[in-house]
């Protein structure tokens, strides 16, 4: 069960990064809806929507097609538990279908960071094992917390992110403002 957050309460409250993906349907309106959807879930409080990203598929089918990715930075009194059942509940209502594993999604919500919490266990890990390695993942997370300190890594997003092989065209980014215009069509 739920409980309601009081954000008053914010020195209580931990940093919490979420990456959003989508390669399938309506990409950006997929996007726009799961940002809207966070925050209305009140299980965090929304600070900062990075840039919007199209992405070169990484693993999964040969076929499938381009992703868009982002994250958004928010500040949850929730733990990690209650967060990824939050957005698990989010991709249920978009219509997401855990059939190939790396395959094509109508929304996928990763939940990233929270706060210095360390899970692994085998429905939730955080911090996210792969989201140092893939700069889909790392560019827009260091749009909304460059300075933020991995809490297992020790190093900061920026420094994480500058590590990463650039492949040529893996990344193109597509639309600043994006999640402020929730009406648009696949039209970044
Ligand atoms: N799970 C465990 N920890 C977490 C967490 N921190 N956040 C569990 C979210 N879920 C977590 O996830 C599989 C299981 O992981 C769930 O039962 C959940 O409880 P899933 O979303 O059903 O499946 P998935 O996303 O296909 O698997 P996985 O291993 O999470 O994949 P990744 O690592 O997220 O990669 N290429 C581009 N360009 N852009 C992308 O966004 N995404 C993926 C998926 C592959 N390639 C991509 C992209
Ligand atoms: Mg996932």
């Amino acid at each position: 069960m739920r409980r309601p957050l009081d954000h008053r309460a914010s020195d209580l409250s931990r940093a919490t990064i979420v990456a959003i993906g989508s390669n399938l349907g309506d990409r950006a309106r997929q996007m726009r809806q799961a940002v809207s959807a966070i925050a209305e879930s009140q299980c965090m409080r929304v600070l900062r929507v990075s840039r919007l990203y199209e992405t070169a598929p990484v693993g999964g089918p040969d076929d499938q097609g381009a992703y868009l990715n982002a994250a958004l930075l928010g500040e949850s009194l929730f733990d990690a538990r209650q967060i990824l059942d939050t957005l698990h509940d989010i991709e249920a209502a978009h219509d997401r279908e855990r059939t190939i594993r790396w395959g094509p999604r109508t929304l996928d919500l990763d939940l990233l960071i929270c706060g210095d919490e360390v899970v692994s266990s085998a429905k939730l890990e955080v911090p996210h094992p792969r989201m140092h390695l893939r700069r889909f993942v790392m560019v827009p997370v260091c749009d909304v917390a460059p300075d933020l300190v991995h809490p297992t890594l020790g190093r900061t997003m920026i420094e994480l992110m500058n590590e990463l092989p650039v492949e040529p065209g893996d990344l193109n980014c597509v639309a600043d403002n994006w999640a402020a215009n929730k009406t648009e069509s696949d039209t970044p």
